[in-house]
């Protein structure tokens, strides 16, 4: 450990940590702009400098704290040199924040707002540059600031590099690698970039336009579902805790948009876990094609298409959670209601950016033309709708959403961290398999560990699991699998989960903007608390999944289901 003085007040930490986390256990706030607790600090806006004992200006953000040492964080000259600063930032700004997105949770203009500057002091030289919309991200360079966490979360924890910083000093910007545009590049639209910007340069293509048409359509019937992960973030936009699961509110809120059924995404859980573990069972008793690698994260399923080609035969044939809900909607909800199944528009809220793309995939449109989801939009685009549609969120009486797609099982909650889709398919393949679960809960796969591994039994054999989040993880998983295979060994796994984002959907691409250290853990406790607190926590439980196969789709695994429920990838 080392002890520090900051501002006179005196702090014990662990030896190596910086400057700013000494000054933030003293109780001292020092701004800071380029940095985030996700990527690696590169101290360029240098907003955090803070005072040695020698009068020297250090940035805090990247700086170690030296043991016995005193430091100052807020004096006039600190003060003076953060304004210069931002105003030199704010002259290349556009300064449109009366209709700029950020708008509220811009972190530049919170910054300004806090150093009390109303005026230019600088010559403004505001950027320019062409506006680079893909079907998720959008990319509008002008409002870039340079902090660089876009370009370091996409190289560092998604191993993708999709973007880089092209010419030196002022005239530098971040563009997509290639020279083209991100659609050309290898961006897998997971939306870690938007989650990670302080400012308007990098967000998520806006679907109001076509929402608001269809909900003013009196012919069209409009449905929802809300993903796992949306009810423990959306909460935070109207002064929630983190993780705090306001799924009752958001149905309620739903419903005053005007949608005509509120379903939930993690029914579709319940189903994939059902068709999932199914599969699972019948890989394992016939040794094909194992280790089984589950599909229900969409930028995953881009990145694996794109790098691991050999191991898409290993791909799970399970739609994801979301088409299945949306499929079922208008395949098995319209026919017991007697309702038009053309006349349905299916509306999926996401933490994810990337499930925009996921819809507009080839293999999953169906030979009829009927989209199983017309529309994505994020949990801040939902925010950002019931805030202009005056709905009082914080006050309303929580609601329960719509029979039949409506009911979820404790297991198709848990989805939305990482380990949950698999836990949630070792309950069901556990107890389908004739097996007994002492316990429900499979603590080694809950968590931020990068890899995380468990085993259950069947037939008396053991079935090995591997758990693995943020994408930068899964090189390791997969090159342990190539080799196994070159050398016609056993693959060390059987069944593996993969999700793009760290932590899992809770921290997906779409979620509320945050800086907090711990948000992924808060809202991931958030789902197994609810999960804890359910009466039916196995999705084969699920009674609305049990009406569904004795009515319309006979059993896990029929023909019915493959042919309605699955897909196929190619290379
Ligand atoms: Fe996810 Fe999924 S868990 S992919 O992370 O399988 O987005 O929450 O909706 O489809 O259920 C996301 C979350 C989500 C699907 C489910
Ligand atoms: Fe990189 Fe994901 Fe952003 Fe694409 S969406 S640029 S992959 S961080």
């Amino acid at each position: 450990n080392i002890t520090v003085k900051i501002n006179n007040t005196e702090v014990t930490l662990p030896a190596g940590s910086t400057i700013l986390k000494a000054a933030e256990k003293a109780g001292f706030k020092v701004p800071t702009l380029c940095y985030h607790p996700d990527v690696h600090a590169t101290g360029s806006c240098g907003i955090c400098v803070v005072k040695m004992e020698n009068g020297k200006m250090v940035r805090s953000c990247n700086m170690k704290a030296i043991d016995g040492k005193s430091y100052i964080t807020h004096d006039e000259d600190l003060h003076r040199v953060r304004r210069t600063l931002l105003s030199e930032i704010l002259a290349e700004h556009p300064q449109d924040c009366l209709v700029c997105r950020r708008s509220g949770s811009c972190e530049l203009q919170t910054l300004a707002a806090e150093f009390n500057i109303r005026t230019n002091t600088i010559p403004r030289r505001v950027q320019t540059g062409p506006i680079d919309r893909s079907c998720a991200v959008v990319m509008d360079m002008k409002y870039c600031i340079h902090c660089l966490r876009c370009v370091s979360v996409c190289s560092k924890q998604q191993n993708v590099g999709a973007l880089e910083l092209v010419g030196k000093g002022r005239d530098s910007r971040i563009k997509p690698v290639g020279g083209g545009t991100l659609a050309d590049s290898p961006c897998v639209k997971c939306g870690q970039c938007v989650a990670h910007c302080p400012v308007n340069a990098l967000k998520e293509n806006e679907a109001f336009n076509p929402l608001y048409a269809a909900l003013a359509n009196k012919d069209l019937y409009t449905t929802v579902q809300i993903a796992p992960a949306v009810r423990v973030s959306l909460g935070e936009e109207f002064g929630f805790k983190i993780g705090e699961n306001v799924a009752g509110k958001i149905y309620a809120a739903l419903r005053r948009l005007g949608f005509n059924a509120i379903f939930d995404t993690s029914f579709g859980a319940d189903m994939t876990i059902m068709e999932e573990a199914t599969e699972l069972l019948h890989r394992f008793k016939n040794n094909d094609n194992l280790p089984l690698i589950t599909t229900c994260c969409p930028s995953w399923v881009v990145y694996l298409e794109r790098f691991y080609q050999d191991m898409i035969p290993h791909f799970s044939s399970c739609k994801s959670p979301m088409m299945m809900t949306g499929l079922l909607t208008k395949r098995y909800y319209a026919d017991k209601k007697n309702l038009d199944p053309k006349k349905i528009f299916n509306v999926a809220i996401m933490p994810c950016t990337s499930k925009k793309e996921e819809i507009i995939r080839n293999e999953l449109a169906q030979p009829d033309g009927l989209e199983d989801v017309d529309l994505v939009l994020t949990t801040r685009e939902l925010a950002r709708m019931i805030r202009q549609a005056g709905i009082d969120f914080a006050n309303l009486t929580p609601e329960d959403p719509d029979s039949l797609l409506g009911e979820f099982s404790g297991a198709g909650l848990i989805f939305g961290a990482t380990g949950g889709v698999m836990e949630a398919a070792l309950r069901t393949a556990s107890v389908l398999s004739g097996g007994n679960l002492e316990r429900l809960e499979f603590e080694s796969i809950r968590g931020l560990d990068d890899i995380k591994e468990t085993k259950i039994t069947i037939d008396n054999k053991e079935v090995r699991i591997v758990v693995t989040h943020g994408l930068v993880n899964v090189q390791y998983v997969l090159d342990k699998i190539r080799e196994a295979k070159l050398n016609n060994q056993e693959t060390p796994w059987h069944f593996i989960e993969v999700m793009a984002c760290k932590g899992g959907c809770v921290s997906g691409g779409g979620q509320s903007y945050s800086k907090e250290e711990q948000v992924r853990e808060r809202r991931a406790k958030g789902l197994y608390h609810d999960d804890e607190k359910l009466a039916l926590r196995m999705s084969h439980e699920n009674p609305a999944i049990k009406e569904i196969y004795d009515h319309f789709l006979d059993a896990p695994g029929s023909h019915k289901a493959h042919e309605l429920l699955h897909t196929y990838y190619t290379a």
